[in-house]
């Protein structure tokens, strides 16, 4: 039976020159700063975000909390969108590991924030109050669609922030996909933040893994802070290796993810009872809901049967992610798939 999986991006396999090349990796322990791999890996990464340092973690969950332990201290507060995936997704690590309090700002659909209440939202100093030292934007933002943020608001944002001594920490786990959305180098959506993350285990197709950049003194920090959590990975060259072809050879095909998620949002809009912007798809990620009286966990669970993978978000709201083992002909079955399946609660 034909299975079409746009459940997640993360479910890509490694291409063959990225199991070639870890297979043949040299490699040493990282711990000690000995793998000539992930050395490599960390410096390129860095230079293509326009960062001093990089730092090979095991995920993009990793990363961020590692962000979050050198920018905050316990007790700190964050500052950070309704439909963040730090808040939504990362079993509240922030909190229950970094002992950070969350401070909630409403996310537009677009993923931006308002900034006057970012600004507002920012505590003065009072002897009653935690200290907010942080704020957390995501780019291109899941929860909303893959939205992208661009350079201005970025830049917008990281002046209310540094004007009131925040730092910024960007969960780019999909930065490339934004800097491809936006025809612009990842490096002008980047350059105003303290630090950004971003995977390599997503649209990039390596097996595993995350890359954290920031300032020198950053990431020496940031180092440290991954040894507490038991992510100093010793030979780690065999995945970073993958991470390297990821880097050099995936970028390229991140636009055909794109023409196939706008394809996809095309199909779905002109079923009737389906909601999907077209417009709002502006990357891998495709949103839409249902007719009222339609559940989607349901629908999620009869589409399968047809061998159609997707992931509901919310009780109305269904995900797909456009990926590289997803070609146009894989997204008209979709579409049809969700064309009849839907017809079946009529
Ligand atoms: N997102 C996953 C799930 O966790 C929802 C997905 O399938 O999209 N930041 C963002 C914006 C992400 O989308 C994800 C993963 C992460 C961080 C965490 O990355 P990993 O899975 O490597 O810990």
């Amino acid at each position: 039976m034909k299975v079409v999986d746009l459940r997640s991006d993360t479910i890509t396999q490694p291409t063959d020159a990225m199991r070639r090349a870890m297979c043949e990796a040299e490699v040493g322990d990282d711990v000690y700063g000995e793998d000539p791999t992930v050395n490599r890996l960390e410096e390129i990464a860095a230079a293509m975000l326009g960062k001093e340092a990089g730092l090979f973690t095991a995920s993009g969950t990793m990363s961020n909390l590692i962000a979050i332990l050198v920018h905050t201290r316990p007790g700190d507060e964050i500052l950070l969108g309704s439909e963040a995936h730090i808040l939504w997704y990362e079993v509240g690590s922030a909190s229950a590991v970094a002992g950070t309090n969350l401070r909630i700002v409403p996310n537009d659909e677009n993923g931006s924030m308002d900034l006057d209440l970012v600004q507002a939202a920012i505590r003065p100093e009072d002897i009653h109050f935690p200290s907010t030292t942080l704020l957390c934007l995501e780019n291109t933002h899941n929860r909303c669609g893959g939205a992208v943020l661009t350079p201005e608001f970025t830049t917008a944002a990281c002046d209310v922030a540094h004007r009131n001594g925040l730092h910024v920490h960007l969960d780019g786990a999909r930065i490339f996909n934004a800097a491809v959305a936006q025809g612009k180098p990842a490096a002008d959506l980047t350059a105003p933040v303290d630090s950004v993350c971003f995977c390599l285990s997503k649209s990039l197709s390596a097996p595993v893994g995350s890359v954290l950049c920031g300032s020198r003194d950053f990431i020496t920090r940031a180092r440290k802070k991954r040894k507490m959590l038991g992510g100093g990975m010793r030979q780690a060259g065999v995945i970073a290796a993958a991470g390297q072809v990821a880097l050099d050879t995936m970028l390229d095909q991140l636009e055909k993810d794109h023409a196939n998620a706008k394809r996809f949002a095309t199909g779905l809009a002109g079923i009737p009872g389906i909601a999907c912007s077209i417009e709002a798809t502006v990357s891998n990620i495709v949103m839409f809901s249902l007719p009222p009286h339609v559940p989607s966990r349901e629908f999620v669970d009869r589409l399968r049967e047809h061998g159609v993978k997707l992931n509901h978000t919310s009780r109305k709201a269904i995900r797909a992610v456009t990926h590289r083992m997803i070609d146009a002909g894989d997204v008209d079955f979709a579409t049809d798939c969700v064309r009849s399946v839907l017809n079946e609660f009529r």
